[in-house]
């Protein structure tokens, strides 16, 4: 930071002031984490400055003998950590690795299912103004009204019906375990591929904590910034050779260009943090604090979409609790320093710019080293400013409890 200080400090400033905000707020947004400095300096590299177009040993650029064996490295830690044949690295996002995926294993136009964006999907997933929708005729499934999860033989009737070409499996704001084996049987029962986007709880899978959609998918697709936290950027993995060939052609030099080699340095790194026996202990809190933080909106008498939560995190009903609408809770939190984001729960009466709830992950904040009570307390908070929408008092209460907490386990920058 000395040196920007000196050259730009319009940036330097910006940026200690999200330093700061990081520091004094309590992140809750699932899909955010807090690097290691390991990760950070391998990002802030010299590795960006390299161009690096190919693959290892197969580049366009001379000098490259340092950038393949970090991205060898990088591979070989991946396909470790999921125990699976073929990875890329080299996405640059989790929208590119989904595009990618989608053109090794689609033709235009093939029609493909994956869970409707307003009950947990994504964009990619085949929203109509996204590249998904736009590119393949998608067809979304909707989880149980009762159970609000999904419905294995309600999807089956759905499948066998329309007979998509890929199922796509995996969600941004779905807080229970996904059923691979189940979604490959429905795959298999019309001839369908499977696809998963493991994005939000690859870190689980990683941990052994959820199941490992590589021993079922013909394609997993992942960002490593979510609770595998690492830097932000893309992952494609799969045991197929043939489809591996594809993905590796289509990311290069069908949709992107130069790898972003710094990223790869750094997801190198994050990969390495993985396969140590402290990230299981880190992913064993992470759901343990998210099922401590759930039990006790319960207690709290609110609705938990699903009625709590297998992973890390929940959905959390806020209009029909408190009144406030998602986008007024986010507001308000937003006023004591809790940060998170609204979200549509399942059949959602109100528009997904609105929302009825807000989407609270533990994933962060575990990294700082909340536990269970920790959470249960920040319920706690969270439930007493959306009960006091307009007591400053109150509200200033809140913040200094904030404060506390935050002070109590500081964040390593
Ligand atoms: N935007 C991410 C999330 O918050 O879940 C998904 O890409």
């Amino acid at each position: 930071m000395e040196t920007i200080k000196n050259t730009d400090l319009e940036i330097a400033l910006l940026i200690q002031q999200e330093t700061e905000r990081q520091k004094s707020h309590i992140e809750l947004i699932a899909s955010e984490n807090f690097v290691s400095n390991a990760v950070l300096e391998a990002q802030g590299s010299v590795m960006t400055n390299k161009y690096a177009e190919g693959y290892p040993k197969k580049r366009y650029y001379g000098g490259c003998e340092f950038v393949d064996q970090v991205e060898d490295l990088a591979k070989e830690r991946l396909k470790q950590i999921f125990n699976v044949k073929f990875v890329n690295v080299q996405a640059h996002s989790g929208s590119q690795a989904n595009m990618a995926a989608y053109r090794a294993i689609l033709n235009p136009h093939d029609i493909v299912m994956g869970l409707a964006l307003d009950q947990g999907g994504h964009l990619t997933h085949g929203h109509p103004l996204n590249f998904s929708g736009v590119d393949y005729e998608f067809h979304p499934y909707y989880v149980s009204k009762v159970s609000e999860a999904i419905d294995y033989d309600q999807l089956q009737a759905e499948v066998s019906e329309i007979k998509p070409r890929l199922i796509v499996a995996g969600a941004s704001a779905y807080p229970r375990i996904l059923d691979f084996e189940r979604f490959r049987a429905i795959a298999d029962s019309v001839g369908a591929l499977l696809m998963v986007d493991m994005a939000h709880i690859a870190g689980l899978v990683a941990a052994g904590l959820h199941p490992n959609p590589c021993e079922y998918a013909d394609i997993v697709t992942s960002t490593t910034h979510k609770t595998l936290r690492g830097p932000r950027g893309g992952i494609i993995l799969t045991n197929n050779e043939e489809i591996a060939i594809k993905v590796d052609k289509i990311i290069f030099p069908g949709i992107q260009g130069g790898p972003l080699m710094h990223v790869i340095a750094a997801k190198a790194v994050a990969f390495k943090e993985a396969l140590e026996p402290s990230f299981k202990t880190y992913q064993i809190q992470v759901v343990a604090n998210s099922k401590a933080f759930a039990d006790e909106f319960l207690r709290m008498n609110y609705h938990v979409v699903s009625g709590g939560t297998d992973n890390h995190l929940l959905l959390l009903d806020v209009l029909s609790k408190t009144g406030l609408t998602g986008k007024k809770a986010e507001n308000l939190l937003d006023k004591v320093n809790i940060t998170c984001n609204k979200n549509t729960i399942p059949y959602d009466t109100q528009k997904p710019f609105i929302a009825s709830g807000v989407r609270l992950g533990t994933p962060a904040m575990t990294t700082r080293g909340f536990n269970e009570n920790d959470f249960r307390l920040v319920a706690r908070l969270i439930d007493k400013t959306l009960s006091n929408p307009s007591d400053e008092a109150i509200l200033t209460e809140v913040k200094t409890s904030v404060k506390e907490l935050t002070d109590k386990h500081p964040l390593p920058y």
